[in-house]
């Protein structure tokens, strides 16, 4: 048998403790264990690490029944497996039989806190790296902090982007030690209202506004931070993608996990961003090709899904040239597939039932409804 062919997608969240890390993760997972996720989806979700799949679970379970907070801190483990594996006849996978989603956690105490010595100083370096093959981060800003500094929530938007950045830097000397500028990093940053149920009337784009508003500035150094430690900034998206996150509605005594808004779109960010993102960056002239390259290399799986078509690997001579020409072009074409074209393709590989592509036709469909719904923005144009 040959073994499973997986494509892979990370995503780093960064979030302050108390920012909804821990809730967002259960809401994520438990959600697609649902019956109804089950009877209607064309893929099962399973934690790769089991014990972590069942806390994730309970925890679900906890506030579905029983109104019940998932304990705080209680998960040390700053990563996160999820595969989702098609299901159908496995012949008509063409070749690739699940898509897994890598989480990378970052608590806020690394980012609050100096670390106590040159040892601490090493190991969140250590740490950090696990994090340098995902493609997108998503940085939370707590919504109940927004709430409670209604009027002045510039003082704590300034003091998250400032913390984040500072860490960042404490950090650049050790993740550049080896090879300098990085080439695989996090290129797309997303800014995300977490616990957004509390901000009812904010939409997405009230949602970028305050933070331009309030903290542009701020965002803006970030930014630079941020394009100090990878190789050609000019491939670089921070502050220009927003989303809106709630991973249940908090009532008083309710915890109501049906009324989720935005979790169904991380697994699609992570995979649909980096494809449109990436394809175009690519075509940009000034960029080196050593990182057009790895920005390709890290969704042509994708692409080839989506346009019927795998990309061949690079091969000397002419046959290499050829590669050269065709995964630009592959990536493109699976990159501006949208509107009704889009749907086409999303139906014939359902009815050809060609889970994988239907799937990622999927996501890109949901990010564009998220769009016209006003919980997500993107700054492609
Ligand atoms: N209203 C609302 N509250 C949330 C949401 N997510 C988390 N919370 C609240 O925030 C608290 C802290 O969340 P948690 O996930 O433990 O934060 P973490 O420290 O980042 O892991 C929870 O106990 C909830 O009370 C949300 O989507 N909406
Ligand atoms: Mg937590």
């Amino acid at each position: 048998m040959k073994p499973p062919k997986v494509l892979e997608q990370s995503i780093a969240v960064f979030g302050e403790s108390g920012s909804g890390k821990t809730v967002l993760l259960s809401s994520f997972y438990g959600a697609m264990q649902e019956a109804e996720f089950d009877r209607t989806s064309l893929y099962n979700v399973t934690a790769d690490d089991v014990s972590q799949g069942i806390r994730l679970h309970k925890n679900y379970l906890g506030m579905r029944n029983a109104d019940k907070r998932p304990p705080t801190n209680k998960f040390r483990a700053s990563r996160y497996a999820f595969s989702a594996r098609f299901k159908g006849d496995s012949r008509k996978r063409a070749s690739v039989d699940a898509l897994r989603l890598v989480w990378h956690d970052y608590p806020g105490d690394w980012f609050e806190e100096t670390p106590v010595n040159a040892e601490e100083g090493r190991r969140r370096v250590e740490t950090f790296k696990q994090l340098l093959g995902a493609d997108v981060a998503l940085v939370l800003v707590d919504g109940q902090r927004l709430v409670e500094e209604s009027g002045q929530e510039e003082k704590y938007l300034k003091l998250l982007m400032t913390n984040l950045r500072n860490g960042l830097l404490s950090l650049k000397d050790g993740l550049l030690a080896d090879e300098g500028r990085l080439t695989n990093f996090p290129r797309i940053w997303v800014m995300a209202l977490s616990k957004a149920d509390l901000l009812p009337h904010m939409d997405v784009y009230d949602f970028r506004d305050l933070l331009i508003e309030k903290a542009g500035d701020d965002l803006d150094a970030l930014r630079r931070a941020v394009g100090e430690l990878v190789e050609a900034d000019e491939a670089l998206a921070l502050g220009a993608d927003f989303v809106l996150l709630s991973s249940a509605k908090f009532d008083a005594e309710r915890i109501r996990v049906l009324d989720r808004v935005g979790v169904d779109l991380i697994h699609p960010m992570a995979a649909v961003l980096p494809l449109e993102t990436h394809a175009r960056w690519a075509s940009l002239k000034a960029l080196p090709a050593k990182v057009g390259d790895a920005l390709l290399e890290n969704v042509d799986g994708l692409a080839g899904l989506l346009v019927g078509r795998r990309v061949p690997l690079p091969l000397p001579g002419p046959a290499g040239v050829l590669a050269g020409l065709l995964g630009p072009r592959i990536a493109k074409a699976a990159a501006d597939l949208a509107g009704g074209k889009l749907k086409q393709v999303h139906a014939t590989a359902l009815e050809k039932q060609e889970y994988a592509a239907a799937t990622l036709a999927a996501f890109k469909l949901a990010l564009e409804d998220a769009e016209r719904a006003k919980v997500l923005l993107r700054g492609l144009e």
